[in-house]
């Protein structure tokens, strides 16, 4: 049914209020409140605005809708229910239940759902991250429509976000801020302060629409006029947490508690009762993305032992990678240190600066991802740590996403430990489903990174800052979940494990040993997650048990971790002698740091001594 009249989407408004509170009620948890005040808003939005194929989830003309405050989720699938893709049913008897796809937050397990949200300050940078891909990939005109929450609007991300919206000129997103007042605890920082929010938007370069977000007709011309803004729009509704329903409009206390079920009665008789309205909004017009010309891949060439940092063979297998058409990337301000300006250089409209702005860096290639494109993000490997949560959501997401982090460890050297990452690899590891990589040298590099383009999940590499010799041959292959033997011999003793500097350490530790007649062999573990348990396996078996592990990164959580859980899980009870860095590191020369740290060539050495005199 078409809604005719703006009476009419206040009639779906009441619906979509009285089925947030069956919904929680029945689930005997949820959000309610947050989703009443958003109602009117929403439902006019539904009815009159959000150009989208319900029957055709993938059809790439859609607009997309975010909620940002993703604890507003009965409001979202009521908004399902409404748009005729979910039954009642369904949504009474299976929201927020164990193996539902009704979860507690919005997640792409429906197809409906972009993006993971839940974790307040994502998914309006998420949108932005769409939005780009729409103005500037897909070259279409669909936009992208995020509900926030006002408590929300404290996240340092959001502003992020518009500010990024405004720099690219994203006239295809609206932002809609349900300021009820209200946060989680009781009031907001700013109020019903609109004036105080709109300077803020303005200052960042957005439009500013104040209104009131219960009245249908300047919801509707707000809506309207977003449509066809030069800039990012924020409409900044004023509403009323729990709005419709006397007994918890605009009271404290009633964040995320469904209502009691003698409640929820009296509730739904106030809204006028249940209604089974459907509401088939306008259609997605008919365009097609652009398509970007795609070649062949042809990865840079090293010579055997020139030295060569990973950090710049990345830059410049990302750029041979770029071939491919969907191939994007992002940086965060420090293109010429991670050289992902040599992407930058060869294919400039593929390439978004996201300046310091590392959660929106992230965010933004998670929205890129929605649109199916291949996005690398880059910057420094400890910068990486403030957008943990944005890679952990973006695994909850199913997004695809490639990172890749430079200048790790202790090896950077004189700029100190501000810029060292040490917990990188931890961080990385820990995310669901995801895949570490760390080359040691620049031809494992390049295949990894066009390994990378074909991996779904989180992919992460970490790069070195320094040069160091070139080990492998042009023809090497590098799969994801191998390892090299760098060196060998069936006179083993010992096994000198390393990746990125340290297995150059541990080269020539052996090198070292060999001189005093003890033979080692050298592993080069390239791929962390998944590592290769066989591989590791072997080299035990082949060295008497004996295993040296060396990490540029603290202890927990890295490659010594990982490489003790492969053993155990496999029920191999090697002794693992774990270097890695265990104090707080200052400045100096990168052989000073290495060494102090205690994961230089002859701490490698010492520790293989100890291991075969044990
Ligand atoms: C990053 C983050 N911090 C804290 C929370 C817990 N939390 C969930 S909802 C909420 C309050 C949100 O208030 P607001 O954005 O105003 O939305 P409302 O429910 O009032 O519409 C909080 C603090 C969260 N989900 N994410």
């Amino acid at each position: 049914m078409t809604l005719q009249t703006l009476e009419d989407v206040g009639e779906l408004a009441q619906q979509l209020r009285v089925d947030s509170i069956r919904c929680s009620t029945a689930a005997g948890s949820g959000h309610p409140t947050s989703s009443m005040s958003a109602a009117d808003v929403m439902a006019a939005l539904l009815a009159r605005h959000l150009r989208y194929d319900w029957q055709q989830a993938d059809n790439p003309a859609n607009d997309h809708l975010i909620f940002s405050k993703g604890h507003a989720s009965p409001l979202l699938y009521s908004m399902f229910k409404a748009a005729g893709v979910i039954s009642d049913d369904e949504l009474m008897t299976t929201y927020r239940r164990f193996g539902s796809v009704l979860e507690g937050h919005p997640t792409p397990v429906l197809p409906w759902v972009d993006v993971a949200t839940g974790s307040l300050g994502q998914g309006l940078p998420d949108g932005v991250g769409v939005a780009l891909a729409g103005r500037y990939l897909d070259e279409l005109p669909y936009r992208v429509w995020v509900l926030c929450g006002d408590s929300e609007m404290a996240e340092g991300s959001m502003w992020e976000a518009l500010d990024k919206a405004a720099y690219y000129r994203l006239g295809n997103l609206t932002a809609i801020v349900d300021v009820n007042r209200l946060g989680q605890r009781g009031p907001t920082e700013l109020g019903w302060d609109l004036e105080s929010y709109a300077k803020r938007v303005e200052g960042f370069g957005c439009r500013a629409v104040p209104i009131d977000g219960h009245d249908m007709e300047e919801i509707d011309k707000a809506l309207s006029s977003a449509a066809d803004a030069s800039q990012p729009t924020v409409i900044l509704a004023r509403t009323r947490k729990g709005r419709g329903f006397s007994e918890v409009e605009d009271r404290e206390g009633w964040h995320g508690r469904p209502l009691p079920a003698e409640m929820a009665e009296r509730a739904i008789v106030e809204l006028g009762g249940q209604r089974d309205l459907v509401a088939g909004g306008p259609r997605p017009g008919d365009g097609t993305p652009r398509v970007w010309p795609s070649g062949q891949v042809s990865l840079p060439r090293y010579e055997l032992g020139a030295k060569v940092a990973t950090r710049l063979a990345f830059g410049q297998a990302l750029a041979a990678v770029g071939a491919r058409g969907n191939v994007v990337a992002l940086d965060g301000e420090v293109g010429n240190s991670t050289h992902a300006e040599e992407f930058a250089k060869a294919y400039p409209e593929r390439y978004f600066e996201m300046y310091i702005a590392e959660q929106q860096l992230v965010a933004a290639a998670v929205g890129m991802s929605v649109r199916g494109y291949v996005p690398f993000a880059a910057t420094f490997a400890a910068f990486f740590t403030r957008a943990y949560d944005f890679i952990r959501m973006a695994a909850i997401s199913q997004a695809n996403i490639r990172l890749c982090g430079s200048h790790a460890g202790v090896e950077i050297g004189a700029d100190g430990p501000s810029q060292m990452a040490l917990e990188d690899l931890a961080m990385m590891r820990a995310v669901h489903g995801s895949t570490v990589l760390y080359p040691s040298d620049a031809v494992s590099t390049a295949q990894l990174v066009r390994e990378m383009a074909d991996r779904s999940g989180i992919v992460y590499m970490r790069t070195t800052r320094g040069a160091y010799p070139v080990l492998y041959g042009p023809d090497e292959t590098f799969p994801i979940g191998g390892s090299k033997v760098v060196r060998s011999s069936p006179a083993d003793q010992v096994t000198l494990a390393g990746a990125g500097v340290t297995l150059h350490n541990c080269l020539a530790a052996a090198e070292l040993l060999g001189r005093d007649g003890i033979h080692a062999r050298v592993l080069d573990l390239y791929s962390i997650k998944p590592i290769d348990t066989d591989a590791l396996l072997e080299a035990a078996a082949a060295t008497g048990d004996r295993l040296v592990v060396a990490e540029d990164h603290y202890p927990q959580g890295g490659i010594g971790e990982a490489v003790l859980e492969a053993l155990n899980d496999a029920g191999r009870p090697a002794r693992v002698a774990h270097l890695a860095v265990r104090g707080l590191p200052g400045s100096g020369t990168p052989a000073e740091l290495m060494d102090a740290a205690g994961i230089s060539a002859s701490h490698v050495v010492q520790a293989a001594r100890d291991l075969i005199a044990a």
